[in-house]
């Protein structure tokens, strides 16, 4: 009888029920998830840490999915520690967009660092990246064809697991290219039509770096809020809570209440307008979502 093995390893891309998954003795497997996990809506994501029954001739069983430090749903990774969320002049950004993503790291306790890349190409994207995230994430502007990718190598030091995340095309597999050429992940265009990505990369995936991970991801333009409440989305932001000291009430939300400390720094100019008026929409988006709920 052939012994079976269980041993451990990391989830480095899912395809239609099939994984794979990198063992820790640096063995990869091709794993089917049991019933078990489907049935209890466990999904198993890239960057699972996993237990598996190593079958043979490099297939598996995922036996267990071990805890998680943190998962994002969009894009669906877990386990991550670092979250480059991209932006680019072209396409046009949505920073309704970024300041979820940002949020929902904040929230799972992901360092997010905004990534404005495409900066060979003259634009203002730049200017108004930092205006609206200086206070709240560390922003850094590269190039996938000039070499600077190469700047983000920093924040993937010492086993630690990153990913990329943002719309269609702003160039996150580019960027990867440009940080592990043997990535070698399929690049694509921006429709002439609509001036939007044509969604080329299809499923999540990490790659070595060092001894950490990158993953690539697909890109989108939809993104809910997680586990937040409405009343609580203003904790999630460093700015408003250093200003929140002023406010009058001490469960001020930054919203309708009378002497508000943030909106008068808004008022002053030197809270970024734009961003506050999305933190009011999300707000009213949150209402709504628990308005629907109870
Ligand atoms: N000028 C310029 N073009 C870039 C840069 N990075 C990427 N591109 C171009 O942008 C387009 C989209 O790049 P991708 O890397 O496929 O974008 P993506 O974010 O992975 O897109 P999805 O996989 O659809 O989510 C391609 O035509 C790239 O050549 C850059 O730094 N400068
Ligand atoms: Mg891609
Ligand atoms: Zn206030």
């Amino acid at each position: 009888m052939v012994q079976k093995t269980v041993k451990s390893g990391v989830v480095v891309k899912s395809v239609g029920g099939v994984f794979n998954v990198l063992c820790d003795d640096g063995i990869r497997l091709v794993c089917y998830s049991p019933k078990k996990f489907r049935y209890d809506s466990k999904d198993v994501v890239v960057g699972d840490k996993v237990c598996v029954q190593d079958i043979r001739q490099g297939k598996g069983v995922i036996t267990e999915i071990l805890p998680r430090k943190n998962k994002l749903n969009r894009p669906e990774i877990a386990n991550v520690d670092v979250c480059f969320v991209v932006v680019a002049c072209q396409p046009q950004p949505d920073l309704m967009l970024a300041d979820k993503i940002l949020i929902n790291c904040f929230q799972q306790r992901i360092e997010p660092i905004v990534v404005v890349n495409k900066t060979d190409l003259p634009s203002d994207t730049e200017q108004i990246i930092l205006q609206n995230y200086r206070d709240i994430a560390q922003t850094v502007n590269v190039s996938a064809l000039d070499g600077s990718a190469t700047e983000l190598l920093r924040f993937i030091a010492k086993g630690v697991v990153a990913c990329f995340a943002g719309q269609s095309a702003v160039g996150k597999t580019s960027l990867l290219n440009a940080l592990l050429p043997q990535a070698n992940g399929k690049v694509g265009n921006l429709s002439e039509k609509s001036g939007r990505g044509m969604h080329t990369t299809r499923h999540s995936a990490l790659y070595r770096a060092g001894d950490g991970f990158v993953a690539d991801t697909c890109g989108f333009s939809l993104c809910d809020l997680t586990d937040i409440r409405s009343e609580q989305l203003h904790l999630y932001l460093d700015d408003f809570v250093r200003l929140s000291a002023g406010c009058k009430f001490t469960s001020c939300t930054h919203t309708a209440e009378p002497d508000c400390a943030v909106k008068r720094a808004v008022e002053q100019g030197t809270l970024c307008r734009d961003r506050y008026d999305r933190y009011l929409k999300q707000f009213e988006e949150l209402k709504q979502r628990e308005k629907a709920q109870y």
